[in-house]
Formats: structure tokens, sequence, C-alpha cells
């Protein structure tokens, strides 16, 4: 039979109010330093590990930025592939690249250790940027333009997969990136195939 009720004002049987032990606060101590040290991790990955590449973004209307893909493809093509536009811009150039219901327009020809301004927006839905193989990921999102300094440094013929859910031919939804060598020729790297993104274009 219960004979007593606790209200909470009274501390019940136990020795939880006792004060904390000296091993308990070091613990304590040491939770709260590694806290503050993953704290300190995250700008750190944005400045050194050149995780977060810190692009610019900027509003940008949907048709005006086709437009200016448009106008970047009739300037700098060189070749196409069943009927899509391959665009090949010259070093430092802004480099435009529409992401639209279920492609990804134009496809980019692209030379090794050279740097560009790669500007990315979509014209209709969100969509994911993802570089195959690379570890690239790019939130896509209509009426931004993210603008990213981008240096290939392999070289090769890579494929761009939309990695958000965007309609029922999501997964027909693949881009080319082609990137040649130094002296302009298809090559293709398979020990170091990375794609450094970084700095503020
Ligand atoms: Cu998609």
């Amino acid at each position: 039979m219960l004979t007593k009720v606790h209200t909470g004002l009274e501390p019940v049987a136990g020795t939880w109010w006792h004060p904390a032990h000296k091993a308990e606060k070091v613990w304590v101590g040491i939770a709260f330093a590694w806290c503050l040290v993953l704290f300190a991790m995250m700008p750190l990955w944005h400045w050194k590990g050149g995780q977060n590449p810190s692009g610019i973004r900027t509003r940008v209307d949907p048709r005006a930025f086709y437009a200016r893909t448009t106008e970047f493809v009739k300037q700098y093509k060189v070749g196409d592939d069943k009927g899509f536009p391959i665009v090949q811009p010259p070093a430092g150039a802004d480099v435009y690249l529409t992401a639209m219901t279920y492609q990804w327009y134009p496809i980019l020809q692209l030379q090794r250790n050279v740097t560009y301004r790669l500007h990315l927006s979509a014209l209709d839905f969100n969509h994911g940027f993802s570089l195959y193989p690379l570890n690239v990921n790019f939130q896509i999102i209509p009426g931004y333009d993210y603008a990213l300094e981008v240096t290939p440094t392999a070289a090769g013929d890579f494929r761009i997969i939309c990695n958000e859910f965007c309609g029922i031919g999501h997964h027909t939804m693949v881009g080319r990136v082609i990137v040649l060598d130094e002296s302009g020729n298809k090559v293709s790297d398979r020990n170091d195939v990375t794609l450094r993104v970084g700095g503020t274009p």
C-alpha cells in the first residue's frame, strides 16, 4: 500500500542530489571542450577543408539565366552530341549550366587545370548537381545564380546526375562534362579524380 506521496518538493530516496563526483565533472568538462572543437570545425572546414565552397548566390530571373546560357552556347559552341550542343569556353570564362526537367544544358567541355566561373541555376524546379564519380553536390534552385570558381584537376568524361527528385523523368536527367588535358586531347585520369571547388569567384 502506498503510504507516502512524493510531491516533487521532497527529494526521493537516492543519491542523485549529492554533489557530482570529481570524475563526473572532468567528463562534463571534456564533453564541453569537445563540443567547442566540433563547433570550431564548421568554419574551419569551410576555409581549410574546401568542403563547403564559398560561392556567390545572386537572385536571377530563370528566363534571364536561360537567355545567358543560350548566349553562352552560341558564343562557344564547338560541336554537338545527338543535337545537344558541346560548348568549350576559354580560360577564366563565365560558364553557364541550366538545369531543367529533364536535362542539363549544355554539354560542357573544359580543360584540365584551367579555372572557370561556373554559374548554376534551374529553369523550373529544384534540381541537384552531382558530378559522378566525384563527391561534388550542389542544390540548384530556380531564381538563384550559384557561381563557383572551378578548376578541374582530372581529365575525363564525367556525368552530372540530378540528385533532387524533380519529376517522373528525374532518373533520366543526366548531363555531361568533358575535361580535356592541357593540349586539348581527350584522356582519362583514373588515379587523380578530383575537382577543386572553392575560393570566391
Ligand atoms: Cu531530378
